[in-house]
């Protein structure tokens, strides 16, 4: 499956991400929680340097939750702290919030006699498009947060959000990239949606889901559109078996498979085929 994507302002937004990060004690590094290893960017451990980082999982609420326990897992025995959550919970944010303060309160300058912090811990959040950067600042700033302004000293028009005692939240999110250099890294991004449309050929691209799916999660299969597995089933067979089941179909009775693509595409990110995970394997960035 061919996958054409050009970044733009990819440069761009790499020094902004790097200037950002000078100013922050703490990285809250996003993926989505369905594509852990392909939505990391190859670049994040360059960009932040030795800057602590959290690994946040989001849109736990859409992926499989054997398989996020087991990307968990995989990170905290390499040391890293991760957790996951449905970034719109805000219940859910408020802990991930608690568990900052923790983190941040070790991170800031603190007077040599006293030992109280001198400043506030500032943090920004880093992620690839559509993993629910802007989604997660929302979140933190419904509840209890205020617009500190511009710190003085600190590059104009910055806009600092007081989230708790101690702790400052940097409004602009870090935009990077995901490695597309992989053509399977590449579908599971399309289908994820951090590639936007134009990219690929939608029908191509359900039919590579449909596949996974058959192979990874047929039960789901079966549940939402009573395909039964059989010898044969591929790809356009499936979304074929789709087209019929949804009574989708053009002149002389064909499959609309132009139109079983944007249902399969558009209820599988929606999450209404189940909780799944697109990357499998361990092997992270
Ligand atoms: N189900 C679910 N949807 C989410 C979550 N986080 C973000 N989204 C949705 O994902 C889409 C992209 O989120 P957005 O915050 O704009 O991503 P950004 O490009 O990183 O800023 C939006 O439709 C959000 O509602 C989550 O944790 N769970
Ligand atoms: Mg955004």
């Amino acid at each position: 499956m061919v996958i054409q994507w050009f970044p733009g302002h990819m440069t761009k937004a790499r020094r902004l991400l790097a200037e950002n990060v000078a100013l922050v004690d703490l990285v809250l590094e996003l993926r989505d929680a369905r594509v852990p290893v392909s939505g990391a960017n190859p670049l994040i451990n360059e960009l932040i340097g030795k800057k602590p980082r959290l690994v946040v999982f989001t849109k736990e609420d859409l992926a499989d939750p054997r398989m996020t326990q087991a990307h968990l897992d995989h990170f905290r025995a390499l040391g890293t702290t991760a957790v996951a959550l449905d970034v719109r919970d805000r219940r859910k944010v408020r802990k991930l919030l608690a568990e900052i303060r923790v983190a941040a309160s070790t991170l800031v300058p603190t007077d040599r006699k006293t030992g109280s912090a001198l400043r506030a811990a500032r943090l920004l959040v880093a992620g690839i498009p559509n993993v629910g950067k802007s989604t997660l600042i929302n979140t933190f700033s419904d509840r209890s947060a205020t617009k500190t302004g511009a710190l003085p000293g600190v590059t104009r028009a910055k806009q600092w959000i007081r989230l708790a005692d101690g702790v400052e939240l940097l409004d602009t999110p870090g935009l990077l990239w995901p490695r597309i250099d992989d053509e399977e890294v590449a579908f599971r991004l399309a289908v994820t949606g951090s590639i936007g449309e134009g990219g690929f050929v939608n029908t191509e691209l359900a039919a590579s889901l449909l596949t996974y799916l058959y192979g990874a999660y047929p039960e789901l299969l079966r549940e939402r559109y009573g395909i039964v597995p059989h010898a044969g089933l591929d790809g356009y067979a499936l979304l074929t078996e789709v087209a019929g089941r949804r009574g989708l179909l053009v002149q002389k009775g064909e499959p609309d498979h132009e139109r079983a693509a944007n249902v399969v595409l558009s209820e599988f990110r929606q999450g209404k085929m189940g909780r799944i995970t697109l990357d499998r394997d361990l092997d992270h960035a």
